[in-house]
């Protein structure tokens, strides 16, 4: 994927505020650290544009950013913070499943999980959520450069047992460190918009 032209839009912090011109969306849901605006700044190759280790929590936005003025990458913010808030968690909820229910242009949704771990009952809920609204998921195992590739098998493996996942829902190993499944990645996603 070559990427010609990106763009910071906006941090939404209220359905009003998404953008409007219908072009179609891929968000990126998992724990607060695992990964996630690295990830985009891996698609992307920038090395800085989407911000990562900002005050972990403390983002209640949905960050938009364009791509190639063909595609939305939408970052969501972290959960499983401890040091979060009742009512911030709620609001987080209540933003996400909006979100979620009734985003048209949403075509896939990435679910980042670090592939050292197992997937914590928040990654658990979350899958739960995107399967029973029938988002289109891609399981991202992020951090692979962490462990040896010989334990790759059996962590993607715990991953999809822990979430019950879908087999047809696709999984991508994946590093930003390296740019391991950067390719792959690019291609689940323009599969998914083209449809
Ligand atoms: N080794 C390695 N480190 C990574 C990788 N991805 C992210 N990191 C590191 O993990 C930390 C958190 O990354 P972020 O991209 O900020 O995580 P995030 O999910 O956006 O975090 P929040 O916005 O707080 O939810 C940073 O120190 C990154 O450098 C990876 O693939 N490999
Ligand atoms: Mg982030």
């Amino acid at each position: 994927m070559k990427i010609m032209d990106v763009q910071f839009i906006i941090s939404a912090v209220r359905p009003d505020q998404y953008p409007e011109d219908a072009l179609p969306e891929v968000a990126l849901a998992g724990r607060s650290n695992v990964g996630k605006s690295s990830l985009i700044n891996k698609l992307i190759m920038r090395k800085n544009l989407a911000r990562t280790s900002s005050q972990p929590g403390k983002t209640q936005q949905l960050n938009y950013y364009r791509v190639n003025d063909m595609i939305y990458l939408v970052d969501f913010p972290g959960y499983g913070y401890a040091k979060v808030s009742k009512t911030q968690r709620e609001k987080f909820g209540e933003m996400i499943e909006t979100y979620l229910q009734e985003r048209e242009p949403l075509k896939l949704q990435l679910l980042v999980i670090d592939i050292r771990h197992e997937p914590s009952k928040d990654d658990v809920l979350m899958y739960n959520w995107l399967k029973h609204f029938e988002i289109p998921t891609c399981i991202v195992a992020t951090k692979a450069d962490k462990i040896p590739r010989s334990k790759w098998d059996k962590h993607i493996k715990m991953i999809k047992t822990t979430l019950e996942a879908d087999p047809r829902d696709s999984v991508v190993l994946f590093s930003s460190e390296t740019g391991l499944g950067r390719e792959q990645l690019w291609d689940v996603i323009n599969e998914a918009i083209a449809t």
